[in-house]
């Protein structure tokens, strides 16, 4: 093995390799540190003719390749099986934007590039890359593309797979493919790009993209609402597509419970509405036509305020506010992007994240939080996410007081009796976040055969001797 190894520092150097045992850990440990794996080395490429020939060494030598971008997977898509003969492919070293293109909406980057800085450096050209996640601080967007990820702005723009227009691929032989296409039409035989796109690196290894761009809003305005029930919230959303003039790029509901748990454990989190309510929404409706200052001033705020008055007056609201700075705004964002974090601190939980066409949300809330009460009495259910999507993050949180032991041996149950009303309502076990090894069993099981088989021979076919990210999505 360190014949192996010395192979690898050939080709990346002392800079790109990590082979002890510290240096490893956090590559190897999932952010939830629900997963912890082995790898014979964690190795940095920086650039694609750098991944290229660490992959056909791998080839060659039958060691399994684990691509990781930022690490923030939920599903552990991106850590080392735990006795398998694997080696991580961390994309943190390629980091470069090659190409900004304000006048073609388009910017072309590495695979490494953290989106934050993709999201900033469209800011500074007056455009908008509109991917947005809690998450974005750290994740990078090779690892958006191969999760397909969603996030808080899906409804408007879409998920990741609508904000790419070409991709670069190091194939499972270490092959470049080249499809660093800037085109807006392209039908040119079976679509690469889609196959690669939220494939959690089973296939290949993306390492660049060529990235849509749109114009920069001018005009954002951002309300924290209370609602009395999801069914009032998907009423007010139904709504506000109109009011707001198709304005709506975010609308996310929260329970009280994950609230509860975000003032408890983010400091200088407060709640900005005085009572206390089961539901709210944190509604963002954002335009790029420029507010009107001064005598007349107007935009969407007064749109935004208008409308909720009158949903109060229809009672689905109860109480709201909205931001008057970006410095509100961002404030009420931060309560609902805390979510994640809260939980994590609170303990363990089993998350859920699950879609169903959105006008079924409320009938499900109301099922499912039956059934995962029946499953477990004593869970601590923790609804919020993405409801203008039909997405939400129906979580369950521990028991207070238990640890991992205690409470893992009961997620299966409160994991089958979620699933199982998710797929009566003809929903996706994972909206956004991916199979990893989190939920292989799941998707087998609650997939049809033949979508399984044809998405094995798929994988058959590109990685025969199954060393791209082995164990991911399905088994074959
Ligand atoms: P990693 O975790 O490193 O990898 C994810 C998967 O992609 C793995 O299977 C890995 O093998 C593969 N991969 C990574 N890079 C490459 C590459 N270059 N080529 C091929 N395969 C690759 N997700 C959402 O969709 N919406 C959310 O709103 C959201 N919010 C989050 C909030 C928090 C606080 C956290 C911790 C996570 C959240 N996530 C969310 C999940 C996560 O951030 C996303 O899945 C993100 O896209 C992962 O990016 P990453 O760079 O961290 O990928
Ligand atoms: C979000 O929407 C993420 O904040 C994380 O997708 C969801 O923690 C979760 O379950
Ligand atoms: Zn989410």
């Amino acid at each position: 093995m360190s014949d192996f190894v010395e192979k690898l520092r050939a080709i990346v150097g002392d800079k790109g390799l990590i082979t002890d045992e510290q240096g490893k850990h956090p590559y190897v440990t999932d952010w939830r540190e629900s997963f912890v794996g082995n790898a014979l080395a964690v190795v940095r490429p920086a650039n694609t003719r750098e991944v290229a020939d660490v992959v056909r060494l791998c080839a060659a030598e039958k060691v399994s390749v684990v691509p990781q971008g930022g690490n923030t997977g939920l599903v552990g898509g991106g850590i080392p099986q735990e006795k398998g003969r694997e080696i991580v492919l961390s994309l943190n070293r390629m980091t470069r934007i090659t190409d900004i293109d304000p006048i073609g909406y388009t910017m072309t980057v590495e695979a490494g590039v953290i989106l934050k800085t993709i999201q900033e450096t469209a800011a500074a050209h007056d455009r908008l890359f509109p991917l947005s996640l809690a998450a974005e601080g750290s994740c990078s967007i090779g690892g958006n593309l191969s999760t397909n990820a969603g996030g808080v702005q899906v409804l408007h723009y879409g998920n990741a797979r609508q904000l790419v227009l070409g991709l670069e691929v190091v194939t499972p032989q270490g092959e470049i493919w080249n499809g660093l296409r800037a085109l807006k039409k392209d039908n040119t035989g079976y679509d690469l790009r889609d196959l690669y796109l939220g494939a959690e690196g089973t296939l290949g290894i993306i390492t660049r993209a060529v990235l849509k761009l749109w114009p920069k809003p001018k005009d954002v305005a951002t309300a924290w609402v209370a609602v009395p029930s999801p069914e009032a919230a998907v009423a007010l959303l139904s709504g506000a597509h109109a009011a707001s003039e198709d304005n709506v790029t975010s609308c996310e509901l929260m329970g009280r419970q994950g609230i509860d748990l975000v003032l408890q454990h983010i400091p200088g989190a407060t709640d900005p509405l005085s009572g206390r309510h089961d539901w709210y929404v944190l509604f963002e409706w954002s335009s790029t036509r420029a507010r009107r200052e001064g005598a007349n001033a107007g935009g969407l705020r007064e749109k935004m305020e208008a409308y909720l008055g009158e949903a109060m007056e229809q009672g689905l609201v109860l109480d709201a506010t909205i931001a008057q700075n970006e410095t509100q705004a961002r404030a009420l964002w931060a309560l609902r992007e805390n979510h994640t974090e809260a939980s994590k601190k609170e303990g363990p939980s089993v998350k859920h994240d699950i879609s169903v066409a959105v006008s079924k949300i409320p009938a499900f809330v109301t099922e499912g939080l039956a059934a995962m009460r029946k499953a477990l009495p004593e869970c601590r259910p923790v609804t919020f996410g993405h409801v203008g999507d039909g997405n939400l993050h129906f979580n369950c949180q521990a028991p207070a007081g238990w640890d991992k032991a205690r409470f893992l041996p009961h997620a299966h149950a409160v994991n089958a009796a979620v699933y199982d009303l998710v797929v009566s309502y003809g929903g996706s076990i994972s909206a956004e976040h991916g199979i990893g090894l989190l939920k292989v069993d799941e998707l087998a099981h609650y997939r049809s055969k033949v979508e399984i088989d044809t998405m094995r021979t798929i994988k058959r076919a590109l990685d025969p001797q199954n060393l791209m990210n082995p164990g991911k999505i399905v088994r074959v």
